[in-house]
C-alpha cells in the first residue's frame, strides 16, 4: 500500500529544516534529526548548509549510481547528500568561474574526514577526465591513506583521529581551447573543468604523540602498520621485530591493537598508495628508515654517573640508528648525551644528565618525525602539481577542502588541545562571519526589511587567545622569549594578571582570594564556544618553543599566523558548509544520545542558522552577474516569472530555490534548442 505524504513525513521528517513547521523549536529540530537518523537518513539541510550525523556504520549511499544521481542536478531536487554539496560547489565554480571551498566542521569523531573523502571521491568519479587527469585523480585519492597513516592515530574520541589540520586545493582546468572541437560546437571542450592538480597545506601535526600517548590511545598508525604488515626481509633490514610491545614509543597508551583497525591490510593500502603517488622504492626505503629510526630512538636507554653525566646503555639501538640514519655511532652517542654550547666564542659539548638526555632523545624523535611529515606533504604536492606552461591561476579554478582536527576535551588537556580547540574557534568564527553576520549585514546594506536574529559571537574567545600583547598566545610567546626564570607556572601567573577578569577564562583563584577547589593549581579553564576545557600548563613553554624557534623573526607563533592566512584563503572563496554531528561517545551505530546532540546543535549555532535562513533568501547575485547568465531568457521568462524576487541596491534576491531552478531549467532548454537548430544547419551545410 502506498504511504501517504503525511505519514512519510511523520516517519522520515523533513529534508530541509527550513520546512519544519515549528522552526524556532529546538525540540522539533532534534526530533527531526532523530527520525531521519533512525531511517539511516543522515543528511539534512538548513538551506544550503548540510547537517550530517555520523551513522557509525557503512551505508549503501555512496555507490557510483548515487554519484550519477547527484551529477548536474539542482540541489533541492534530490535528497540531501554530501554529493549534492560537492556537485553544487563544482557547478558554481564552472558556471561562474568562482573559486569555492567546502568547510567541514564538527567535533572529534563527528565524520569530517570521512565527508572530505566522499567529496574527493565524487570529483574523481564524476568530473571530466583524460589520461593525465586520471593519474591526477588517482594521486589525489591516494594521498589520503598516506597522510592518514602518518598523521592520524587512535584517540579516545576517534579510532582514526586526524592529528593535523589539512587544507587541500583541487585545481580544475579552464584553459581556452585553441580550436573548438568539432564535436561540440557550443559546449565546453572535453577537458574543461577537469581536475588537473592539487595542493595540500598541513597545519600543526601533534608531534608529542610520537613519544607519548595517553592511556587507551596509540601512536600514529604507520608504526603499527609497518610492524604488523612489513615484509620479513624489510623488518630485518630495519632491525625491527614484529611486536609493537617491544617499542617504548608504542606502549605508553597500552593499546597496541584496535578492533576497528586492520594494520596489516592498511599497510598494503599505504604501500600501494605511495607507489601511485610516485614514490620510488628508494624514496620508500628512505622513509621507512626514518620511521624505524624513531622506534629505535625510543628504545635508547641511559645510565647516569654520580657526577651527573649520562651514558647510553643500549648499544644495539645505536648500531641500527647509525646505519639507518647514515651517521657515525660515536658522533650519534655524543649528540644524544651532550648539548652544544657556545662559551667565549667557542663551541663546546656540555654533558647532559640522565633526565636531560632522555628529553633530548624525545625532542630529536619528535623533530625527525615532524620533518618527515613535512617532507611527505611536499613530496605529495610535487606529485600533484600540474606542470604545464599554459596553465596559470587565470585559467584554473579551485575548490578547497578543509578538514581539521575537531574540537576535543580529554581528562587531561595540554598545549595540543589548546591549539586544536583554538583552530576550531577560528573556523566557527568564519562560519559566523560568513553566514550569520554577513548575511544579515547584507540584507541591511541592500535595504531589505529584516528582523535581526541574535546569536553568540565567539569573536570574544578568539580575541582572548590571539589578541596582540594581551592575548594568551602573546603572553606565552613573551614568556618563551624572556630570559631568566620563565616557567609554565610564571606563564600561568602572567595569564592570571592579564586576562584574569575575562568572562571566558578561569583559574583556581577566585576573585575574593579564595580557591576554586575543582581546578588544579597548574590549570586554566577556557569557556569555548563548544564547551569548557581545563588546560594543564605543564609543557606549554617547551612545546611553544618548539614552534617558535623556527620563526623567531615574527614574534608571534607560526600557528596563529598560518591560521590567519588560512582564513584569508577561505574568505576569498565561495563557501559551502558541512556541519558534522557525533551521535554518541561510544562510537556505536544506531545510538542517538540526545543530550550530546542537543549540545552540538547549540554550539554549532544551528538554530540561529535556521532562523536566518528561514527568513532569508536562497540566492543572491549582483545584477550584472545575473543578467549575464540569464539574459537569453528575457523575452520568454519575464512574463512567466512566478518566483518571489526582491530588489536590493546592487543585487537581486530570490527567496525560493525553486524559482532559480525553473530559471536554470529554462536556460538549459534554450541552450539545447539553439544547439539542435545549429547542428541541423551544420548538417545541411556538409
Ligand atoms: P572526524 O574527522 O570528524 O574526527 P571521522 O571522519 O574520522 O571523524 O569519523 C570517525 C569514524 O566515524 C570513521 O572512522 C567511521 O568509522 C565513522 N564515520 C564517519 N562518517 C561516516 C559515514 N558517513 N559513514 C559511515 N561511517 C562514518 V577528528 O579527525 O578525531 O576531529 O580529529
Ligand atoms: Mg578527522
Amino acid at each position: 500500500m502506498m504511504e501517504s505524504a503525511l505519514t512519510a513525513r511523520d516517519r522520515v521528517g523533513v529534508q530541509d529544516f527550513v520546512l519544519l513547521e515549528n522552526h524556532t523549536s529546538e525540540v522539533a529540530f532534534i526530533e527531526n534529526l532523530r527520525k531521519r537518523f533512525k531511517e539511516n537518513l543522515i543528511y539534512t539541510y538548513i538551506g544550503s548548509v548540510l547537517v550530517s550525523v555520523n551513522p557509525y556504520k557503512e551505508l549503501e549511499i555512496y555507490t557510483k549510481q548515487h554519484m550519477e544521481r547527484y551529477r548536474g542536478v539542482n540541489f533541492y531536487e534530490v535528497s540531501p547528500h554530501i554529493y549534492a554539496v560537492a556537485d553544487n560547489a563544482y557547478r558554481s565554480m564552472r558556471t561562474e568561474r568562482r573559486d569555492q571551498c567546502i568547510l567541514i566542521s564538527g567535533e572529534s569523531g563527528a565524520g569530517k574526514t570521512e565527508a572530505s573523502k566522499k567529496v574527493l571521491q565524487y570529483y574523481a568519479v564524476t568530473c571530466p577526465a583524460s589520461e593525465h587527469v586520471q593519474t591526477v585523480k588517482d594521486r589525489l585519492l591516494q594521498s589520503n591513506p598516506v597522510l592518514e597513516a602518518f598523521g592520524n592515530a587512535k584517540t579516545l574520541r576517534n579510532d582514526n583521529s586526524s592529528r593535523f589540520g589539512k587544507y587541500m586545493d583541487i585545481q580544475f582546468d579552464f584553459r581556452k581551447p585553441g580550436i573548438i572541437p568539432f564535436a561540440s560546437p557550443f559546449g565546453c571542450p572535453r577537458w574543461q573543468g577537469a581536475p588537473v592538480g592539487g595542493h595540500i597545506i598541513n597545519y600543526l601535526l601533534e608531534k608529542s604523540r610520537v613519544v607519548h600517548q595517553s592511556h587507551g590511545e596509540r601512536n600514529f598508525h604507520i608504526f603499527y602498520q609497518l610492524i604488523e604488515g612489513g615484509e620479513e626481509d624489510l623488518l630485518r633490514r630495519l632491525g625491527l621485530e614484529r611486536n609493537a610491545q617491544q617499542y617504548q614509543f608504542l606502549v605508553k597508551g597500552n593499546c597496541p591493537k584496535v578492533s576497528s583497525i586492520n594494520d596489516r591490510n592498511d599497510w598494503k593500502i599505504v604501500r600501494k598508495a605511495l607507489s601511485v603517488i610516485g614514490f620510488t622504492d628508494d624514496d620508500v626505503e628512505e622513509l621507512l628508515n626514518i620511521i624505524a629510526s624513531v622506534l629505535h630512538l625510543g628504545n635508547v636507554q641511559y645510565g647516569g654517573e654520580d657526577s651527573g653525566t649520562s651514558y647510553i646503555t643500549t648499544e644495539t639501538q645505536i648500531k641500527y640508528l647509525a646505519r639507518l640514519l647514515g651517521v657515525d655511532g660515536t658522533v650519534l652517542k655524543e649528540a644524544l648525551t651532550h648539548k652544544k654550547i657556545i662559551a667565549k666564542g667557542e663551541e663546546l659539548m656540555s654533558p647532559l644528565n640522565q633526565e636531560q638526555a632522555a628529553s633530548a632523545r624525545d625532542a630529536l624523535s619528535k623533530a625527525i618525525y615532524g620533518r618527515t611529515f613535512t617532507w611527505l606533504v611536499n613530496k605529495i604536492n610535487d606529485s600533484l602539481a600540474f606542470k604545464d606552461d599554459s596553465f596559470n591561476s587565470k585559467n584554473a579554478s579551485v575548490i578547497g577542502l578543509l578538514d581539521i582536527y575537531g574540537f576535543e576535551v580529554f581528562q587531561n588537556n595540554s598545549f595540543e588541545q589548546f591549539c586544536i580547540n583554538y583552530c576550531n574557534e577560528k573556523l566557527q568564527q568564519l562560519f559566523i562571519e560568513l553566514t550569520l553576520k554577513s548575511e544579515q549585514e547584507e540584507y541591511e546594506a541592500e535595504g531589505i526589511t529584516w528582523e535581526p536574529v541574535q546569536y553568540f559571537n565567539n569573536k570574544i574567545i578568539c580575541d582572548l587567545v590571539e589578541e596582540k600583547f594581551k592575548g594568551i598566545i602573546s603572553i606565552l610567546d613573551e614568556e618563551c622569549l624572556r630570559p631568566g626564570d620563565a616557567s609554565d607556572i610564571t606563564f600561568l601567573e602572567k595569564l592570571e594578571d592579564t586576562v584574569g577578569g575575562h568572562a571566558h577564562f578561569l583559574t583556581h583563584k577566585l576573585a575574593d582570594g579564595k580557591t576554586r577547589k575543582v581546578m588544579g593549581r597548574e590549570e586554566f579553564r577556557l569557556i569555548h564556544y563548544a564547551g569548557e576545557v581545563n588546560y594543564n600548563v605543564n609543557g606549554f613553554l617547551d612545546k611553544n618553543n618548539d614552534l617558535l624557534f623556527r620563526n623567531l623573526k615574527e614574534a608571534a607563533t607560526q600557528f596563529k599566523n598560518s591560521l590567519a592566512k588560512l582564513m584569508e584563503i577561505l574568505m576569498s572563496k565561495e563557501p559551502s558548509y558541512v556541519r558534522c554531528i557525533k551521535p554518541n561517545d561510544a562510537k556505536q551505530a544506531g545510538r542517538f544520545d540526545e543530550v550530546l546532540i542537543r549540545h552540538q546543535v547549540k554550539y554549532l549555532g544551528l538554530m540561529e542558522n535556521l532562523r536566518v535562513r528561514r527568513a532569508g533568501f536562497a540566492y543572491r547575485r549582483r545584477y550584472e552577474t545575473f543578467l549575464q547568465r540569464y539574459k537569453s531568457l528575457c523575452p520568454d521568462t519575464w512574463p512567466n516569472w512566478d518566483g518571489r524576487l526582491v530588489d536590493g541596491v546592487t543585487k537581486i534576491f530570490i527567496r525560493f530555490p525553486k524559482t532559480l531552478f525553473a530559471t536554470e531549467d529554462a536556460l538549459e532548454v534554450r541552450k539545447h534548442s539553439l544547439a539542435t537548430k545549429l547542428q541541423s544547419s551544420w548538417k545541411g551545410y556538409s
